[in-house]
């Protein structure tokens, strides 16, 4: 479903994947050892409408739960035992895939224990508890109920610990409900751009269980006129909620060209790493990373995408998102700055301001540059954790994707079945393209002068051998 809706906007044919096969296969089952919640589907949405200016519109997702453990999971509305659920948009635009709003958390108050997910077996607990296979539904308008938000900041995401009672976001239309600048849902300065919404329930025993890395989901949406919001795709059908996997999966699932690592902090929770590099930047070569923070309490507070020696490195850029409605984080974007080991972003360190604007659970950032490098070169960031802790740092692998010099029929390997491929781009570029659409050109540039010829011949054999 999800790749037929794709496949209308994109023209493109996708792989169909794993996504929804757990689920279905395993019906009736549980999956996984203890309580494991998941963001079974995204259901429903609603549009609040705008602030004042008209700067900002304001939308709440409708999700369902499903406990696809063995053992029933808190679900008390009296104390901390119970999920909180939090709502995000992102776009992909341009080669891009940034973050362009996120909501306070929807604490959770009681199960319905339905059936959405198979045959729920009714808890002891009653509603306190969202039971084995069992379901439980919010709608939108229940998701973005300001009585029932409470702030991001006060939960810890990796276990689950967060307070029995939480301030509230206020009154007024887009007060803590998951907030969009007007400029980034335009369509006249969003051509081509792709929508897509995320929800993810954070809950202290699926945590301790740990059961935390499938909570969250992703689905595709369309902005209506008004900006109004849809999950019918205007070119007919819909879309399908993608289960268990966060938003940033959708990247490489629309563009095979990005590059997708997951990254466990030890001791922490799990970053998502993705890398698109483009030939033709103002160095040579443009690249674009995108990290998602699942669920790492931690934190990233800076990067450096290690170079290289000798390589060029510039016009860094950097994306985040906002936070809004009282939560205490500073939105300062970090500064980019060239070292010796490679382009470096950093935003204030803990001991100066514990509010910095550290790239936090629930969020993507983006780092650009453009370099001389080839891709191949380009395959470490190294990422600072941000709250005081062992380790200080971690080494993040880039998956550069289909560039691999020398892989010319683009299976990741560099091995005799690419002679013939070589053959054919050297001596007809144009039909090799055709035949290996999504596979790099410049991969066969094995000595790296910017053209594919003859020349590279030496340097392919080389390869080969090893
Ligand atoms: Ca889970
Ligand atoms: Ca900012
Ligand atoms: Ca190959
Ligand atoms: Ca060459």
């Amino acid at each position: 479903m999800k790749s037929r809706a794709f496949s209308l906007t994109l023209g493109i044919c996708l792989t169909t994947g794993v996504i929804g096969a757990r689920s279905q296969a395993r019906a009736g089952e549980p999956d996984t050892v203890g309580p494991d919640v998941i963001t079974a589907d995204l259901y429903q949405l609603h549009h609040w409408g705008a602030n004042t200016p008209g700067t900002i519109h304001a939308y709440s997702v409708g999700t369902i739960s499903c406990n696809v453990g063995d053992t029933p999971l808190s679900w008390h509305n009296y104390d901390n035992q119970r999920p909180v659920i939090g709502q995000n948009m992102f776009r992909l635009r341009d080669g891009r895939c940034e973050q362009i709003g996120q909501s306070w958390l929807k604490w959770g108050f009681l199960a319905l224990n339905e059936n959405f997910c198979g045959t729920c077996i009714i808890p002891p607990g009653g509603g306190s508890q969202l039971g084995v296979n069992c379901s439980d539904p919010y709608s939108a308008t229940l998701n973005g109920s300001q009585g029932g938000l409470g702030p991001k900041s006060v939960v810890n995401p990796f276990t689950g610990d967060l307070p029995a009672n939480h301030a509230t976001p206020g009154s007024g239309t887009i007060t803590g409900r998951l907030q969009v600048h007007t400029t980034d849902l335009d369509p006249n300065q969003n051509a081509g751009a792709l929508y897509f919404v995320e929800g993810h329930y954070v809950s202290p025993d699926d945590a301790a269980a740990g059961n935390l890395y499938n909570n969250a989901s992703y689905r595709q949406v369309w902005i209506t006129g008004g900006y109004g919001i849809t999950f019918t795709n205007p070119q007919g059908g819909s879309s399908s909620t993608v289960r268990n996997k966060p938003a940033i999966e959708v990247w490489k699932a629309v563009d095979p060209t990005v590059g997708l690592k997951l990254l466990d902090v030890p001791g922490d929770g799990r970053l998502y790493v993705a890398c698109k590099a483009t030939a033709g930047g103002l160095g040579g070569w443009h690249y674009e990373l995108a990290i998602q923070n699942l669920n790492c309490d931690r934190a990233v507070g800076s990067i450096t995408v290690l170079l290289p020696s000798g390589a060029t490195a510039s016009n860094l850029g950097f994306h985040d998102v906002d936070y809004h409605s009282g939560e205490p984080y500073s939105g300062t974007d970090w500064p980019g700055t060239i070292t010796a080991a490679g382009p470096h972003w950093e935003t204030s360190a803990y001991a100066t301001d514990p509010n910095a604007n550290a790239l936090r659970w629930g969020t993507i950032y983006n780092f650009r540059f453009d370099s001389s490098a080839a891709p191949t070169f380009v395959t470490e960031a190294e990422l600072t954790l941000f709250k005081p802790g062992s380790p200080t740092s971690v080494l993040a692998t880039l998956d550069q994707g289909v560039w691999l010099l020398g892989d010319l029929n683009c299976d990741g390997l560099v091995d005799f079945d690419d002679i013939n491929p070589f053959v054919e781009v050297v001596s007809d570029p144009a039909g090799w393209q055709a035949a290996h659409p999504n596979c790099p050109l410049l991969n066969g540039d094995t000595n790296g002068d910017g053209m594919v010829d003859f020349d590279d011949i030496n340097n392919f054999v080389a390869l080969l051998s090893g």
